[in-house]
């Protein structure tokens, strides 16, 4: 469970602010204001009731609900007890969160009644090991499941958890992602892991005890979790939460909430940018801000543009990935170069590679290895997996870049044409033709990301049909399918949004389906 020496150092680090921060206001959601010691005690309370219901250090507990307040307590508490953290991306459907449930081995699930994750939960029934339900939210908690006020109301020992549990080398949170094959794994990350790296990002970005966190990021991914709740607790700063991205939401929160820093994902800004354009006003909050910053999908250099021309702001992108964190960042001081994901983070290195693992020289392109101090332990029960990410010693992110004379790197692509992102979400092509496949009217089926200029890419499906295309109105029906089996099968952001029926796919000489062509022949992009 734990790696190396026993320190606590860095588990201290999370939770100063907690300890000392006082009346200070910590988090603000939906109109409510918690303190830095509301916060402690109660995770504490939280991490005393765990203990009470048989739940111990090293044990996973799944949170499958949209960010709230509880959200973050239950994380607290979790961290207090060494508990291991599973977030669940809201918008997954049954397969996908069973598939964290048992492949985690999670003993406990929080969840709020009435929400679109407790049908998932409801549709999923019960699974083996998965011993405890946890409510929390309006609704009354359904029999057998625990409700918050037994986790957090009432007497508990007020000495219990006052110091964390934890060692620095445990794993702290199990982060779900997919890579180019079809099922997720759980990257798992230390606290060493995310307070480095954090911090050292963080720090960087000279984040800062007066400042007020825009966090509309989801935080069942590192960019909301990791440089979102670490990077405030870090600094002892005021999260400002939303349980969705809204953007006239941000721009209220800046105009009268005193928001200072945002980050987004570039689908975010577009967003931002469409609200600017509508409500002008908006921007001289917007301008009084201290910082933007972008990541997970590369940020158009035409949107950089246009939001310093709205706001006066240079929105500072940085790269990073759910196994190694953040390892690459823009100046905060320095120059931020649009289209550039700037310079390594401090304790993070990078090399761009040929194929035969060789250095390539300035401004040309090759593959991108990096070593960080916010790399992850393991895929979590997948040793296999673990091993092949890694190539002496330095991690293979998939991801295509050069770096220029001045040392500014620029992601071009990657490597695999099966994995898409769209709006921030890492998409595996070969989990969407998985389930496609599996209906009885299609043959073949080949996914691929389009460029699109609001989502960075939008899903699309070739699809070659067991008989041959009679009419117009058998591809409404086939679309209609697909529908339906996306709509049970998959989370609302992996549906193919455009569907071509074709008679056959390209292949090379091989017989190797050639996605780029698809691309281009038969959606024309
Ligand atoms: C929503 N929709 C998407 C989508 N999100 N379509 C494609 N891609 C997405 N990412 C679709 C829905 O299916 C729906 O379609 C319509 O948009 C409206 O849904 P919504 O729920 O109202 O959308 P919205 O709340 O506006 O969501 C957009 C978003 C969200 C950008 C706020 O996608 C988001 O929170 N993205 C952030 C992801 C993230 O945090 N990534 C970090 C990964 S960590 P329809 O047809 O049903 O109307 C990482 C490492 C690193 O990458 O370096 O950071
Ligand atoms: P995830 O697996 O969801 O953590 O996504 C990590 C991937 O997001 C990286 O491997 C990149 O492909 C992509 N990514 C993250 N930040 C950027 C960026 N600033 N520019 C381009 N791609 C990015």
């Amino acid at each position: 469970m734990s790696s190396g020496t026993s320190s606590r150092a860095r588990v201290g680090r999370l939770f100063a602010a907690l300890r000392e921060g006082g009346a200070r206001e910590a988090l603000r959601f939906a109109g409510r204001s918690f303190s830095y010691e509301d916060l402690d005690a109660s995770s504490r309370r939280y991490a005393a009731a765990l203990a009470r219901i048989g739940i111990r250090r090293g044990d996973r507990v799944a949170v499958f609900a949209e960010s709230c307040t509880e959200v973050l307590v239950s994380l607290l508490g979790h961290y207090r007890s060494g508990v291991i953290h599973v977030p669940i991306n809201t918008r997954y459907r049954g397969e996908e969160a069973r598939h964290i449930l048992v492949d985690s081995g999670a003993r406990a699930v929080l969840f709020e009644p009435g929400s679109e994750q407790a049908s998932v939960l409801d549709g999923i029934g019960p699974l083996p090991g998965l011993e405890r339900r946890i409510a929390f939210g309006a609704a009354p908690a359904p029999d057998g499941v625990i409700p918050w006020d037994a986790m957090t109301g009432g007497d508990f020992d007020s000495a219990a958890f006052s110091s964390p549990v934890p060692e620095d080398g445990d794993t702290a949170v199990l982060v779900y992602t997919s890579g180019t094959t079809g099922k997720s794994k759980g990257a798992a990350l230390s606290f060493r892991a995310l307070v480095d790296n954090t911090s050292a990002l963080t720090q960087g970005w000279e984040f800062a005890r007066e400042d007020r966190l825009a966090l509309a990021l989801p935080l069942f991914h590192v960019h909301g979790l990791a440089i979102g709740v670490h990077g405030a607790l870090l600094h002892g700063m005021t999260i400002l939460l939303s349980s969705r991205f809204d953007a006239a939401e941000i721009a209220r929160e800046f105009a009268e909430d005193g928001a200072t820093v945002f980050m987004g994902v570039p689908t975010m800004y577009v967003r931002l940018l469409e609200h600017l354009a509508a409500q002008p006003g908006a921007a001289k909050a917007l301008a009084r801000a201290r910082l933007f910053t972008s990541g997970s999908a590369p940020l158009p250099a035409a949107d950089f543009v246009r939001f310093e021309q709205a706001t006066g702001h240079r929105i500072l992108e940085r790269y990073g990935m759910t196994e190694t964190l953040f390892t690459l960042t823009n100046p905060y001081a320095g120059e931020r170069r649009p289209g550039t994901v700037g310079f390594p983070v401090e304790g993070c290195s990078v090399r761009i590679v040929d194929e035969a693992g060789r250095d390539v020289p300035v401004g040309e392109p090759g593959e991108i290895l990096v070593q960080s101090n916010g790399q992850m332990t393991e895929y979590w029960g997948r040793e296999a997996d673990t091993g092949v990410a890694s190539r002496d010693g330095w991690f293979v992110t998939g991801d295509v870049g050069q770096s220029d004379k001045d040392g500014y790197v620029r992601i071009l692509g990657r490597q695999s044409v099966d994995v898409i992102k769209s709006g921030g979400f890492k998409i595996s092509a070969r989990e969407i033709e998985d389930v496609l496949a599996a209906l009885p009217r299609i043959r073949e089926v080949a996914v691929v990301g389009l460029p699109d200029p609001v989502w960075g890419e939008r899903v699309a499906a070739a699809v070659v049909l067991r008989d041959p295309l009679e009419s117009g109105a058998l591809e409404a029906e086939v679309e209609a399918e697909v529908e339906a089996i996306c709509a049970r099968a998959l989370a609302d952001y992996k549906r193919p949004r455009e569907i071509r029926i074709v008679a056959e796919l390209p292949r090379n000489a091989l017989g190797k389906v050639q996605k780029h062509r698809i691309v281009g022949e038969v959606f024309g992009r």
